[in-house]
C-alpha cells in the first residue's frame, strides 16, 4: 500500500483556508517579536527521525498482545510502512534496524524500496539479549560482559556482522543496548562486568569504519532488576570514552530513574561532544514507552531547550542519531508513531522560539522570575500552524492522523496482508 502525493494534498483541500488564517496570524506575531519564521519552518522541515523496524506492529506486554491486524510480516512492508508515515509527516526519513529481526534477504531491492519513498538507513541495532536458534552460547547471564570468553566472543562477532549488514546499507552508526546485569545481590562482581563489557566494546570498535559511530545506550534496570552493567549516562560514558572518539553516548528518554534532570544530562553531554544518539518516548513509571509528549510535554519541551542550544553553540558534538522508541498496545502503531512526529515536532517548534539571548541576559541578572517567563512564554505558544506549514511545503499531510484516517490506510493494509499478521520486534 502506497500513498501519493496526490491523495494527499486531496486530502489537505478542506483544511488549507483555515491553516493560512492560522499561520498568518501566527507568523505575523512571530515577525513581531522578532522570530525569523521561515527559518524555523525550514528546520522542521529537514529534522529527520528514524522509526525503529520494530515499533511497527503492536509490541504487547509480557501479559499479552493483541494484533492490530495488517501488521508487516517483512521488512519490505515495514518499510512500506515508513513510507506511509513519513509520505503524511515528511519527517519520518529514515529506519533503525533491529538484528537478527530485520535481515534484509535482497540487499538491493530493499535499498531501492527505501531509495523509492525517501527513507534512509540510521543507526543499526544488535541484539544479544535474546538467544538465537543456532547459537552455541547463551546470554542468559549477559553477553559483553559474560564471564565466559565464549560468550564474549559470540557477542562481540554478532556487533561485527550487525556492522557488515549496516555498511551494504549506508548506515553509520551501530546502536549498543545491553541487557547485562544482575538479578541479585552478589550474583556479579561489578567491575568484573564492566571491565569485560569495556574489554568487549573496545574488540567492536576496532571494526568499526571510519565514517561510523558507535553508540552506547544505557538503562538503570530491566530485565535485571538488581543492577544493570550500563546503569548510567556515566557509566555509557566511561565505556564510550575507553572506545575512543567514534563511540557517543545514546539517550534514551525511558532509561532514567524517576525524576531525573534528563534536560542536564543531554546539556552536559553535549559540552563534551559526546552525545550520538537519542530515543524519543514517554513514560509514567518507568521504561514505559510511551507515546512521545503523552504524559510530560513540558520536560520534553525542557530537553529540546537544551538540544537546540546544543545544536547552535556545540559544533564540537556531532548531528545527533533521532530515534522513536516507542511500543504500542492499545493504539494503532502508524497513528501512535504520527502522534510521537507530531509531539517531537512541536517541541523543537517550541524551543527555537526561546529567545536566548533575553534569557542570557535575565541569568547574568539572576532574574528567575523573567528566565521562567521566557521559557514558559515559548512553551505556551501554539506553533501547530508552523508544523502545518512545514509539513505543506514538503508535500505532506496538513493533518496527518485525518489524512490517515480519511484514506484509510489501515483497512487498505488489512486488505492487503490480511488480519493475522505479526510484526517482528519486541
Ligand atoms: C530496551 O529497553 C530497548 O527498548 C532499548 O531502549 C533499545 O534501544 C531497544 O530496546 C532496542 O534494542
Ligand atoms: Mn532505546
Ligand atoms: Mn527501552
Amino acid at each position: 500500500m502506497k500513498i501519493s502525493k496526490e491523495q494527499v494534498s486531496e486530502s489537505n483541500k478542506s483544511g488549507v483556508q483555515n491553516h493560512n488564517e492560522n499561520f498568518d496570524f501566527l507568523s505575523n506575531k512571530l515577525t513581531n517579536q522578532g522570530h525569523d519564521v521561515n527559518a524555523i519552518v525550514s528546520k522542521l522541515a529537514t529534522f529527520q527521525v528514524a522509526i525503529p523496524s520494530w515499533a511497527l506492529g503492536a509490541g504487547g506486554t509480557r501479559f499479552g498482545r493483541f494484533s492490530f491486524y495488517g501488521e508487516p510480516s517483512s521488512l519490505e512492508q515495514k518499510i512500506e510502512d515508513i513510507g506511509i508515515i513519513h509520505g503524511l509527516t515528511q519527517t519520518a526519513g529514515a529506519v533503525s534496524l533491529h538484528i537478527p529481526w530485520d535481515i534484509p534477504s535482497d540487499y538491493n531491492a530493499i535499498k531501492e524500496k527505501a531509495d523509492a519513498l525517501d527513507i534512509k538507513f540510521d543507526a543499526v541495532n544488535s541484539n544479544t539479549f535474546q538467544d538465537q536458534e543456532d547459537a552455541s552460547e547463551s546470554y542468559k547471564y549477559g553477553s559483553l560482559s559474560n564471564t565466559s570468553k565464549a560468550v564474549r566472543d559470540q557477542a562481540i562477532q554478532h556487533n561485527l556482522d550487525v556492522i557488515k549488514i549496516g555498511d551494504k546499507l549506508g548506515s553509520k552508526a551501530l546502536a549498543v543496548w545491553l541487557a547485562d546485569g544482575s538479578c541479585f545481590p552478589g550474583q556479579n562482581n561489578f567491575q568484573t562486568a564492566f571491565q569485560n563489557t569495556q574489554d568487549s566494546l573496545v574488540e567492536i570498535y576496532k571494526g568499526l569504519p571510519d565514517d561510523w559511530k558507535m553508540l552506547v545506550e544505557y538503562k538503570p534496570y530491566e530485565p535485571n532488576f538488581y543492577s544493570t552493567v550500563i546503569q548510567d549516562w556515566g557509566a555509557s560514558l566511561m565505556l564510550a570514552n575507553g572506545c575512543g572518539d567514534k563511540a557517543y553516548t545514546l539517550v534514551d528518554l525511558g532509561h532514567h530513574l524517576p525524576n531525573s534532570n534528563i534536560e542536564q544530562i543531554v546539556s552536559i553531554l553535549q559540552l563534551k561532544g559526546k552525545l550520538g544518539g537519542f530515543h524519543f518516548n514517554d513514560s509514567k513509571y518507568g521504561d514505559d514507552d510511551l507515546t512521545v509528549g503523552s504524559i510530560k510535554p513540558y520536560a520534553l519541551f525542557l530537553i529540546f531547550n537544551e538540544l537546540v542550544y546544543g545544536m547552535q553553540n556545540n559544533p564540537q558534538n556531532p548531528d545527533l542519531a533521532w530515534m522513536i522508541d516507542a511500543s504500542h498496545n492499545v493504539k494503532d502503531p502508524l497513528e501512535d508513531l504520527i502522534q510521537s512526529l507530531e509531539a517531537i515536532q512541536e517541541a523543537y517548534a517550541k524551543a527555537m522560539l526561546i529567545d536566548q539571548n533575553a534569557l542570557k541576559a535575565a541569568q547574568l541578572d539572576n532574574d528567575v522570575v523573567k528566565c521562567q517567563e521566557i521559557l514558559q512564554g515559548a512553551y505556551r505558544t501554539d506553533v501547530r500552524p508552523l508544523l502545518e506549514k512545514a509539513r505543506l511545503n514538503s508535500g505532506g499531510a496538513l493533518s496527518p492522523i485525518q489524512s490517515y484516517r480519511s484514506l484509510d490506510v489501515r483497512g487498505g493494509l488489512i486488505k492487503e496482508r490480511g488480519k493475522h499478521t505479526i510484526a517482528t520486534g519486541l
